[in-house]
């Protein structure tokens, strides 16, 4: 295996991207010039907009619902109840992780948001207005709101719309060794336990959640426009749900405001936009506002983590053990492969060549909206970092070890790959000491180390903070990984036209990360077409093969292999059409950057484009070979793929406002071969900025009666230009030995790597105090407390 390792500067280019490396985005002239397509753009004659009435409770029994008047209201044209979608059968829908969830509240409401009632008018306006005069009437509940409490025996049962519910279990899943792990925990010189927090974020994309559902009832055909980061899945859950037949439903997402795992569930809203269209016979709109993307969709993290971990005195780790209680709202709409119910939580045994490990985790129901899978999580992968680098800088502290040194003696070694872990994780390729080390020598750590301590000599709060990760991205290998029984594989199809410009299609949607751009680019490298000769179709389901999404990074894992296999069948086809044009044999060609040579003549050569208008045009093709050039494949990854990087993170603390001030941070990343630097620069930029986010402002909270307090953006911080230093990145590569191009994903990395690297920086400027964990956020009023010793419960 080699490892190139490289800081990425001005003046240094990339060593080695794929070609075309730096390409600028081909998406961003229609973005920057206000020609970008969203749902909310789509326009259609005649069309009729939606508003969605939401429980302004969390736990209330519904005892009646009054329309009469919002019926009565000016433009109105429809107003439906859940009782009316129960005549349907469709008051309740399944949820990607098998449950179910209401698309309009029946019996009871069990969040605060929470869909109830839904308007269909003229305009917006009168939709918004209708619902103000539904009388509904509740009676009131006791809500659970927080997790640790939801299995007390006089908790209130939130799902007792499920057969034979007597509490607020929602499931219970183990991994690792139990036994092994007690022995060598046992036997340990020394261990550390700590409770760690990773609260309830909110992705909060730039655009919310949104679809104009057109139903043609001559044609029978159901279009929809939605705001999906899996168009494919949807149309087949919408065919399940609504008895549609799935070739007369269209799932079309145009341009993507930001997705960040906010736009894989299948929402109410969007159930209720179909309804509304096959009630009136028109096209209908729905768009929500702000606030109900922050109240009622796909939340993230929610987990209440005891960790331990065992090592020798000399700081060798032994064994990694965790209890988890994860939060899982009211409806378990946690959107990971069927078998894996905690998503990939499972590699939390991080970066280190361990003994033992094992992990417990119980999943409960609470009165909070439903998700859990999102905000750039890896499926679980950043509550699974978060634990096993803050653990890790637990034993530094107890040990009096320095964290980077710590790290240094328990990293898995290169000759260790492909290395499976003790939870059975295969980690297909990583070389992690100069990746390490790297960023290292970017942040100048002995020197910071000085710096601080001279700093601390003087009163002032200097912290430095390390993390380590390894992801699993690239889902699936379809024989372990499916979603409600579609198997986790991608189709791509590349058509070459006659004069030699090409269309490749996906099956996976972009919401920002730029695939326009890079999957041109990997068909490019392969078959020698300029990239700016291809382009991308993905989002519409009429016009794309099948496959499973965006999330979980698993773009460039599984997509990105698909699109370079597509590639070179057309180019292995191209070759049998050249050797004719020749008049030599396949095996007398040489395939060189767009073009095949004649071996030992590389004067007689045709270019790709040659062999693309003879597939089409006149003449003879070769005995067997059929007009054309395209070619479509449905690739199924063997394994995931597994990037790593090392973050090291500087803050300063103010002693006397608590204010954390984030002055450096260093990411060195290894997606294995870069197709498009620059992207993967802006990926992991936007990841960093998300991870100062959840480690120092970010967080969902609730009063106790359920009331979200994190209702809109003057509560809910999100970071900006202001709160961010200018990141400085480098780079290592390890390729993916499985991966046709070597590539492994990168799209969630450092929101993964990033809060464990910030939070163990702000506990190592606390430390003396004494601080040796403290949870996210860390607000001044966290920070403050902490440094009194009086940290309060999260
Ligand atoms: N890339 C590359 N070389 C690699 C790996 C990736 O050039 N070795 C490029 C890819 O070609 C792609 C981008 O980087 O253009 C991200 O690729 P990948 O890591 O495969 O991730 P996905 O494309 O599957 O994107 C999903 C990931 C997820 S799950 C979240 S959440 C997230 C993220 O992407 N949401 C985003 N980044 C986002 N960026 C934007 N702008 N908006 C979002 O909603
Ligand atoms: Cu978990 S957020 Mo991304 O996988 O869409």
């Amino acid at each position: 295996m080699t490892t190139t390792a490289h800081r990425v500067e001005p003046e240094n280019n990339d060593h080695k991207p794929l070609g075309h490396g730096r390409m600028l985005r081909k998406e961003d002239p229609r973005f920057v010039r206000g020609r970008g397509r969203y749902v909310d753009d789509v326009q259609l004659p005649g069309m009729l907009h939606l508003a969605i009435l939401r429980s302004p409770v969390a736990h209330a029994r519904i005892v009646s619902i009054d329309v009469t008047a919002a019926q009565a209201s000016p433009g109105v044209r429809a107003v439906v109840t859940g009782e009316a979608l129960g005549e349907q059968g469709l008051a309740w829908m399944p949820t990607l992780s098998g449950d179910v969830q209401a698309v309009l509240a029946t019996d009871k409401v069990r969040f605060q948001g929470q869909e109830v009632a839904f308007v269909v008018a003229d305009d917006r306006y009168a939709a918004r207005d209708a619902l103000e005069l539904i009388d509904v009437e509740y009676d009131m509940l006791d809500p659970v709101i927080d997790a640790r409490t939801a299995l007390a025996p006089e908790a209130p049962v939130i799902r007792d719309d499920l057969d034979g519910k007597s509490d607020n279990h929602c499931f219970d899943w183990e991994t690792g060794d139990a036994e092994a792990t007690e022995r060598v925990f046992a036997a340990a010189d020394v261990v550390v336990s700590q409770d760690i927090v990773y609260p309830r974020v909110h992705p909060a994309p730039m655009e919310t959640c949104g679809a104009v559902a057109d139903f043609d009832p001559v044609e029978g055909k159901l279009r929809l426009w939605s705001t999906t980061q899996a168009p494919h899945a949807h149309r087949t859950l919408y065919a399940m749900v609504a008895g549609l037949p799935e070739h007369k439903i269209q799932v079309i997402s145009p341009d993507i405001g930001g997705g960040f795992g906010n736009k894989v569930p299948i929402y109410p809203g969007y159930v209720c936009a179909i309804v509304g269209s096959i009630v009136t016979g028109k096209p209908v709109k729905w768009m929500e506002d702000r606030s109900e993307n922050l109240i009622s969709t796909g939340f993230a993290r929610d987990y209440v983590m005891r960790g331990e971990i065992a090592a020798t005195r000399d700081g060798k780790i032994l064994a990694i053990r965790t209890n988890v209680l994860a939060d899982h709202g009211a409806f378990n709409g946690t959107a990971a492969p069927v078998k894996y119910p905690a998503g990939f939580f499972g590699v939390f045994t991080g970066s280190y060549d361990l003994q033992a490990a094992y992990c417990k985790m119980t999943a409960v129901y609470t009165n909070k909206a439903p998700g859990g899978v999102a905000y750039a999580c890896s499926f679980r992968i950043t509550e699974a970092v978060y634990l096993v680098e803050r653990i890790v800088d637990c034993l530094a502290y107890r040990l009096e070890m320095d964290p980077a040194q710590l790290r240094l003696k328990n990293l898995l070694r290169p000759e260790q790959f492909p290395y499976t872990t003790r939870t059975g994780w295969v980690y297909d390729s990583g070389n992690y000491e100069p990746t390490m080390r790297l960023a290292m020598e970017i942040a100048g750590y002995e020197e910071l180390r000085r710096e601080q301590a001279e700093k601390r000599e003087r009163g002032e709060l200097m912290g430095i903070g390390i993390a380590f990760f390894t992801e699993a991205v690239g889902a699936g290998p379809r024989k372990d990984m499916d979603i409600l029984g579609l198997g986790m594989a991608d189709g791509c199809e590349l058509r070459v036209h006659p004069t030699g410009k090409a269309v490749v299609r996906l099956s996976v949607q972009t919401q920002g990360q730029g695939h326009e751009t890079t999957f041109a680019q990997i068909v490019a490298e392969e078959i020698g077409i300029p990239p700016d000769d291809i382009d991308v179709l993905h989002g519409d389901t009429d016009n794309t093969p099948f496959g499973l999404g965006t999330y979980g990074s698993r773009s460039t894992p599984v997509s990105g292999a698909a699109a370079a296999l597509v590639a070179r069948k057309v180019r292995d086809k191209a070759r049998i059409i050249a050797s004719g044009m020749l008049e030599v044999s396949v095996a007398d060609l040489e395939w060189r950057k767009g073009a095949f040579h004649v071996k030992g003549d590389p004067g007689r050569s045709v270019t790709i484009q040659d062999v693309a208008m003879r597939a089409h045009g006149a003449g003879d093709l070769p005995d067997g070979i059929e007009g054309g050039l395209e070619a479509q494949i449905c690739y199924n990854p063997s394994n995931l793929t597994y990037p790593h990087g090392a973050y090291i993170c500087v803050v300063d603390v103010d002693p006397g406002t608590a204010q954390v001030k984030v002055r450096r941070f260093i990411a060195v990343d290894d997606c294995g071969t870069r197709i498009n630097p620059m992207i993967i620069e802006g990926q992991v930029h936007g990841g960093l900025t998300d991870g100062v986010g959840m480690a120092l402002m970010e967080m969902i909270a609730f009063d106790p009666d359920g009331n979200c307090l994190g209702a809109s953006l003057m509560d809910y911080l999100i970071p900006t230009a202001l709160e961010v230093p200018d990141w400085e990145t480098g780079f290592t590569v390890t390729p993916s030995p499985h991966h046709p191009i070597g590539a492994k994903g990168v799209g969630e990395s450092a929101t993964v790597g990033s809060p464990p690297a910030i939070v163990n920086a702000v506990v190592d400027a606390l430390k003396p105090f004494g601080v040796s964990h403290a949870d996210m956020p860390l607000t001044p009023s966290r920070v403050w407390d902490a440094m009194r010793g009086a940290a309060r419960p999260p």
